[in-house]
Formats: C-alpha cells, structure tokens, sequence
C-alpha cells in the first residue's frame, strides 16, 4: 500500500479532490493511504504558533523549524525510506520522471510550505526535497500536494487502464498530445478531420504525429528543444 502522509496547517483540505474519480476509487479499493497531519499538533505554546516573524525583519511569518521538526519526526519513525518533499514556489519543478520514481517508490511525506516560508534549518536538519509545481505563486502548499499526490496515484498498478500510460509515455518522450474528436460528425458546422474517418491507420498515425509535433512546437518550444529521439541538427 502506497502511503501519502501531509503535514499541513489546514488537515480538513484532505483527502479534499482526491476522494474523487480515479484517486478516491483507488483509496477506497485500499490501494493507497491519505493521512493528514496537523502540524499544529506539534505546537507547544499555549496558542499553538507554528509561525513566528522573520528574523532579520521583513513582511510575512516564517514556519518555525522547532514545530515542524517535531511534526515530520512524529510522521516518521527512523528507517522512513519515503521522500520528504516541501511543497514551494522555490522549489525544483515536478516532472513526469520524478513522479514515475516517487509512484514506484513506497510513498511520500509531503509538507505543505505556508506563510512567506519556512526555517531554512529544518529544510537541512530533515533533508527536505523542495519541489515547485510550476511558475506561479499558489496562497499555500496544500493544492499543489493535490497536484503532485494525484499525479503519483495514477500510476499505481491497478489504478488506470492501458489507454492513459500512452499518454504517460508521449509526455515523457517530450511530445504534447495531438487532437481528438468524437461524435457528432459536425458540430456548429466543423467537421472531423477527414483522415480520422478515412479508416487507413497509417495516414491517422502520421497526422497525429505531425499534430502533436506541430502543438509541441508552437506551445513548449522548451520540450520540441530537449525532446528524445531529436536529432541535434537545426530544423
Ligand atoms: Cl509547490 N507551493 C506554492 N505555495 N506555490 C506554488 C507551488 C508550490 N508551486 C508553484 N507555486
């Protein structure tokens, strides 16, 4: 059984949007665990601060390094072989490889940054993975653990049909999806592209490439740049 556990300030947000669909199918058929921690649990003052002001001045509060300490050592007993990530906008940015290695592992701790940061101390002391979900700003770690949890439980075995990891396996060759279309045959006077209802598999075949081609170009000149199977000459 795969083992999701959150350390966040907000644990009623869990399972949240992954009791649904896919993901609360494959948590109630017992193929993964959501647990929830409150990091606020961890607290000792009398008014649970798990924030203080950041020391050398500035706008915000700080995650104390005390508090959260306390709270990934209560989540982990020694020998965790699970990833410890930290959800911040600073962080590495997730990739389907990354997620493939975290779904083939046994799990992952993932602690949901909040305020203007946290103690750079206990990201060293407890060997935090910093892990960003893409170049925005969200208002705290707990939806892009959404994010980073579905992605992971998708892959799980048993959890999706052979269809999707196609998918799985054009993204990770650097290759955007090409266009799909169903019935009706017309719709406010657009038609299907005739080589889709042409029923001859080689000219489908070599229209999607050239889509997902053309879409992967115009829209992530990044991934056309560092796509696999490229050759390094100038196009
Ligand atoms: Cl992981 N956290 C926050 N707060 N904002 C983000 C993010 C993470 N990834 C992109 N923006």
């Amino acid at each position: 059984m795969w083992r999701a556990s959150i350390l966040t300030l907000f644990p009623e947000l869990f399972p949240g949007p992954l009791a649904a669909s896919l993901a609360g199918r494959a948590l109630a058929a017992g193929i993964w665990t959501c647990e929830a921690i409150d990091i606020r649990a961890s607290a000792t003052d009398r008014h649970r601060s798990a924030d203080d002001t950041p020391a050398g001045g500035g706008p915000g509060m700080v995650m104390r390094a005390d508090v959260l300490a306390r709270a990934i050592d209560a989540a982990t007993p020694a020998g965790d072989p699970r990833a410890r990530i930290l959800l911040t906008p600073r962080g590495r940015p997730l990739t389907q490889a990354r997620v493939r290695a975290l779904a083939e592992s046994t799990g992952v701790l993932v602690v949901c940054g909040r305020f203007e940061g946290v103690d750079e101390r206990v990201i060293e002391a407890r060997a935090l993975e910093e892990v960003s979900i893409g170049d925005y700003v969200l208002s705290g770690g707990e939806v892009a653990a959404y994010a980073l949890i579905d992605a992971c439980v998708r892959l799980l075995p048993g959890v999706m049909g052979k269809e999707a990891s196609q998918a799985e396996e054009s993204f990770e060759a650097g290759l955007l999806e090409y266009p799909q279309y169903t019935r009706p045959q017309v719709f406010e006077g657009r038609a299907i592209p005739e080589v889709l209802i042409s029923g001859d598999h080689k000219r489908v075949e070599a229209w999607r490439r050239a889509e997902a081609e053309r879409i992967t170009r115009e829209r992530r000149p990044d991934l056309w740049a560092r796509r696999k199977g490229q050759t390094t000459e100038r196009e």
